[in-house]
């Protein structure tokens, strides 16, 4: 039997991604941009040589869909080291599951890097990415340290994330709801490519503003990288919200911390905001502002501040 535990966090993208060209291997329309998160970990142990694959989470067994996806995610493991071996899966998530936290990234990262190593994979940054990718798309960016551009790529071997050079910035996270959401991202994601009439607009500009993205960060332009970062995320919510039937994932209160963004920047604070597919809102920050900025979200919802983290690392065995 061998065994191998990997700790990974969430990422939150500042440019996003939202539509495949490839739903089989994942391969998304456009590249996105995002930073990994020091916070809410999910830390996983893969078994392998066991009777049968199972999968725990948080303590009990994991619904059939979810048992499902990480058995599928097992077999491609599997093929990659030639051996056909069970495994039992057991992963503990410190952020609510399907609350908009990406909680699916978080887990396919930890994942990609416990099954590798317990099954005797030496992968590197890139392959584990790629892998991670595989299990969910927004996944191959929280392998990534800090902030990740994800390439989208032609290929299976085109499409992974690496680390981009940027200021240091903190995401202040209001969260509004906790609960899980009405319809969940990849199905939602195909509903906007197969019916909005304003898709092709959005992959297109997605391209444009990804280039202008990693020339900000590259350049530690706060000030522009926050700019498109607010931009960004509404562009997306308006795509989805173009879909038929349309998807709403934004709240009234979500609303209002975008209010409070404007308000803040308008005092000479810096924040601006992000959402994903929830109603949760982030600020990007400054370390210096990032205070202040809690202070005045704090009776729009629960806040947490959090900073870019390492990345997807492995605990044991102490491989690296
Ligand atoms: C992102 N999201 O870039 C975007 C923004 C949500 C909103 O990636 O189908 O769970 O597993 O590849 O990665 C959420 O979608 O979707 C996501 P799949 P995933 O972070």
């Amino acid at each position: 039997m061998s065994s191998a535990t990997a700790c990974a966090q969430p990422n939150i993208a500042l440019v996003k991604y939202w539509g495949k060209r490839d739903e089989k291997l994942i391969l998304p329309a456009t590249g996105s941009l995002s930073m990994t998160l020091d916070s809410f970990t999910t830390t996983t142990s893969v078994h392998v040589g066991e009777d049968a694959d199972s999968f725990t989470l948080n303590g009990s067994p994991a619904s059939l869909a979810a048992t499902q996806r990480t058995t599928g995610f097992l077999e491609l493991v599997r093929e990659l080291a030639g051996d056909d071996r069970p495994a039992a899966v057991v992963s503990t998530n410190e952020a609510p599951t399907g609350a908009g936290l990406a909680s699916s990234a978080s887990g396919f990262a930890a994942l990609a890097l416990a099954a590798s190593a317990a099954y005797g994979l030496d992968l590197d940054q890139p392959a584990l990415s790629r892998l991670a990718r595989r299990g969910s798309g927004s996944a191959c960016r929280s392998i990534v340290p800090g902030f990740a551009v994800w390439h989208a790529g032609t290929d299976d071997a085109s499409s992974y994330a690496e680390p981009v050079p940027a200021p240091d910035l903190r995401l202040v996270i209001v969260t509004i709801d906790g609960h899980q959401k009405a319809v969940s991202s990849r199905d939602a994601m195909r509903l906007t490519r197969d019916t909005s009439p304003f898709y092709d607009g959005w992959v297109s500009s997605t391209r444009e503003v990804l280039d202008e993205m990693v020339i900000a960060c590259r350049a530690g332009d706060v000030a522009r990288i926050g700019e498109l970062t607010e931009l960004h995320a509404l562009r997306m919510h308006a795509v989805i919200a173009s879909s038929r039937p349309p998807v709403r994932y934004l709240a009234p209160a979500s609303v209002s911390v975008l209010d409070t963004a404007e308000a803040l920047r308008a005092s000479g604070v810096q924040a601006w905001a992000t959402a994903d597919a929830g109603p949760n809102v982030c600020l990007l920050t400054t370390p210096g502002d990032a205070d202040e900025v809690a202070a005045a979200v704090g009776g729009l919802g629960g806040v947490r501040v959090v900073a870019p983290g390492p990345g997807a690392r492995l605990v044991s065995p102490e491989l690296g």
